[in-house]
């Protein structure tokens, strides 16, 4: 992340990253998303989990478990570095979907915020320079959303609002400059925080929207339940990348067997080798050696 996408990234709690899907990658995850027969009642690409608010729009998935190349979304190695900044680098993958939206689709309300300050481990901080995202998002456009076509909706700055968002906001029921359309072209990615306050406007294009959203936390936090594993998909054929995606939350594991006591620190996602004993001797107090216990 650069000067200029941290400044805005911090001032607004969104960031658009343009071009980050080839045309070809973009191509491809379209193709393997055609003919989902979601609006005629049917599930011809077999998601596991469906969720259809009304017959507009659909949120499918889990991603993990879908085929390639829209699985291969998750970790993407030009957005992984964004998240690696924000959310340290033995992020973990936490969630994800593919949100299909037809017109007719209306606006979704608006949810989230920095207050209620509810889940400190996935709110915003910044500390000495650095942000800490807790719960970082990474929308993958695969259609077009311009302004005119609806799509995304934020609330500028609301990662960091100190009041509660007005339930006439939150409803649409009163809406004005506060909340913001996000217009993007096809293959770039909307990096948010889950705490900025966010929602959809309705759809109005005559085409197909489509989005793939990968929710990521920090190596120790768990957002959503079950975690992704990937055992959830055993011939996955997973990136030994992917694998550290896809571990369970923890910051340190301890185990005892025939070599003895071992305690290892979650690594990271860059780390080739695995996993590393880390040395904690350090935190051990020395026994004083002026014969006292
Ligand atoms: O339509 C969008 O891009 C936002 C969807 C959303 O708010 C959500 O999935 O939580």
């Amino acid at each position: 992340m650069n000067e200029e996408e941290k400044y805005l990234f911090d001032l607004r709690g969104y960031l658009v990253v343009e071009d980050v899907l080839s045309p070809r990658q973009l191509a491809d995850a379209n193709a393997a998303l055609d003919h989902h027969g979601l609006w005629e009642g049917e599930n011809k690409l077999d998601y596991r989990l469906l969720k259809q608010y009304n017959p507009y729009i659909a949120n499918a998935g889990p991603l993990h478990t879908t085929p390639r190349p829209v699985r291969s979304l998750i970790g993407h190695d030009r957005v992984l570095p964004y998240l690696e900044e924000i959310l340290g680098s033995d992020l973990r993958y936490d969630e994800g979907q593919v949100l299909y939206a037809r017109k007719g689709a209306g606006a979704l309300i608006l949810h989230n915020g920095n207050t209620p300050w509810e889940y400190p481990p996935l709110s915003y901080q910044v500390r000495d320079g650095r942000i800490y995202g807790g719960h970082l998002i990474a929308a993958f456009c695969l259609t077009d959303a311009l302004a005119e076509h609806g799509g995304f909706a934020v609330v500028p700055g609301s990662h960091k609002s100190a009041f509660d968002l007005p339930d006439a906001f939150q409803s649409w029921e009163k809406t004005g400059d506060w909340v913001t359309r996000v217009p993007v072209r096809a293959g770039s990615v909307v990096l948010f925080a889950d705490t900025a306050t966010h929602g959809s406007w309705p759809w109005a294009a005559d085409f197909e929207r489509r989005v793939v959203f990968c929710r990521y936390t920090a190596g120790m936090v768990q957002h959503t339940s079950p975690a992704p594993v990937p055992e959830d998909l055993p011939d996955g054929d997973w990136t030994p990348v992917e694998r550290r995606l896809l571990r369970p939350p923890f910051a340190w594991h301890f185990q005892q067997d025939a070599d003895g006591y071992a305690e290892r620190q979650r690594t990271s996602v860059r780390s080739a080798e695995g996993w590393v004993m880390t040395d904690h001797s350090g935190q051990i107090i020395p026994r004083a050696d002026d014969g006292t216990e």
